[in-house]
């Protein structure tokens, strides 16, 4: 780490998010229903290490212990999800208010220490029994989604300081229903399209549920990957502005008001059933955005299918960089593009954005010390955090940054395989170690600013 940190803009937002099936076990504690990553865990073969979530960080039972971690970071916020089946477990219907204590437990605590709570309403765990109503395939999805925003509104409207509807949308459309890597396992390609318009309906459903009950601002958490074509051709290049309109603009472009890409409206979707996209849903999915989450791991690299691929590109390895645990490339400067691209591409209609998760996994173990050094995240970091002061330079309103994640978690299809954490778990004891990134991040959250003296 070569020249020090820039310094960032007085107010700036300093954050670790988590989600709730990944840390918080407990799984039928106080009344939860089934989500259908239940589901998928419990259904051999479809998580690499055979992991469940039914105890994951056991964060249920030790919330206490955890956001005495996220004092001592020093964070000003913190963005956990709230579990649908924890507050309503059969989905709609009657509110379990075991459930909603939880939260408000977690977030008196976050209050008291004076950690702003960012509430996530929509982390992937759909409750079971609206999946067998035909999940996010169904147009009846999005308005149940609506009642549950109403719901934890009602109990949190007070104190949440930012509310996320969904975690990215688009990720949840592809590996759950395109590729079926994710729960609910479904591999419909691009006939699983409708999933993305009725999330953003019940997005914007909940938007309205939500500034009826609380004053805080409403937010949309999307993952962005900047899109290199792998090749010099002009069919690489429409093979890679292809995928960017999926993969980027699926679910910006009608949040901001411009409609559906071509090539990828769910209105074209062919069906005899009746119409996916219906008068008036654009306006509703359009409501403003106070903030927008942009969740950015890495670019991707796509080069042109061939003519019988059932999608018009083909994913990838982008070659030439460093990778991680997960294989995944570590690409900082792809942040600073994305950032200024967003702006680029969407000019004043961009809300202020706050990157509401970026991190990595590495194969973290403890010495013999029992002391856990992680360099190569703490270099992920620092990359990515200069990357965002350049788009803050350049211009873009950046107003926030959260890392991914305060805790190694249950991370979905690879199980217990890949640590994100700042903090090691132990998940034979749960036994929790601050790694070497964690007190870096520290020093980086709490130097004073010009602004804001010490
Ligand atoms: C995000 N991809 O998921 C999620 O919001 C987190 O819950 C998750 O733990 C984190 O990133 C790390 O994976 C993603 O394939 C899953 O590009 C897959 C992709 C991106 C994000």
């Amino acid at each position: 780490m070569t020249a020090p940190m820039p310094t960032f803009p007085a107010g700036f937002r300093w954050g670790v998010s988590t989600s709730a099936y990944q840390i918080e076990g407990a799984a039928t504690a106080d009344g939860r229903g089934r989500s259908i990553w239940d589901t998928f865990a419990h259904t051999p073969g479809r998580i690499a290490d055979g992991s469940t979530g039914d105890v994951a960080c056991d964060h249920y039972h030790r919330h206490r212990e955890d956001v005495a971690l996220l004092a001592g970071l020093g964070v000003s916020a913190y963005r956990f999800s709230v579990a649908w089946p924890r507050v309503l477990p059969t989905g709609s219907g009657a509110v379990v208010p075991a459930g909603l204590d939880f939260y408000e437990r977690l977030v008196d605590d976050l209050l008291a220490a004076g950690i702003d709570p960012v509430a996530t309403l929509f982390h992937w765990d759909l409750p079971q029994p609206l999946q067998d109503r035909g999940g996010w395939l169904a147009r009846d999805t999005a308005s149940h989604f609506a009642e549950y925003a109403d719901a934890v509104a009602a109990r949190l409207g007070d104190r949440v300081k930012l509310w996320i509807t969904l975690n990215e949308p688009f990720i949840h459309l592809s590996l759950g229903h395109g590729t079926g890597a994710h729960a609910p396992g479904q591999a419909l390609l691009l006939d699983a399209l409708p999933v993305a318009h009725h999330q953003l309906l019940g997005h914007g459903l909940a938007v309205a549920a939500l500034r009826a009950r609380s004053t805080a601002p409403v937010a949309i958490a999307n993952n962005y990957s900047p899109v290199v074509p792998a090749g010099r051709t002009d069919a690489d290049r429409a093979a890679a502005a292809a995928y960017h309109a999926l993969h980027n603009r699926l679910c910006t472009d009608p949040l901001l008001g411009r409609g559906y890409p071509p090539g990828f409206d769910p209105t074209e979707v062919p069906t005899g059933t009746p119409a996916v996209v219906r008068d008036g849903d654009l306006d509703v999915i359009a409501a403003p955005l106070d903030v927008l989450g942009v969740n950015y791991y890495h670019p991707s690299a796509v080069r042109a299918g061939t003519p019988d691929d059932p999608l018009p590109f083909e994913l990838v390895p982008l070659t030439g960089h460093p990778r991680t645990a997960f294989d995944w490339p570590v690409v900082p400067d792809g942040l600073r593009d994305l950032l200024v691209g967003l702006r680029t591409e969407y000019g004043d209609a961009l809300p202020p954005i706050q990157v509401t998760e970026n991190g990595c996994a590495y194969d973290d173990v403890p010495d013999t010390r029992g002391r856990v050094h992680d360099p190569e995240r703490i270099a992920y970091l620092d990359g990515h955090l200069r990357a965002v002061h350049a788009a803050i330079a350049a211009g873009v309103e950046v107003t926030g940054y959260f890392v991914w994640s305060l805790l190694d978690n249950w991370e979905w299809a690879e199980g217990f395989t890949k640590r994100f954490g700042l903090t090691h778990v132990d998940f034979a004891t749960q036994r929790r170690t601050p790694k070497s990134s964690y007190t870096w991040f520290r020093d980086v959250v709490t130097r004073p600013t010009p602004d804001q003296p010490a």
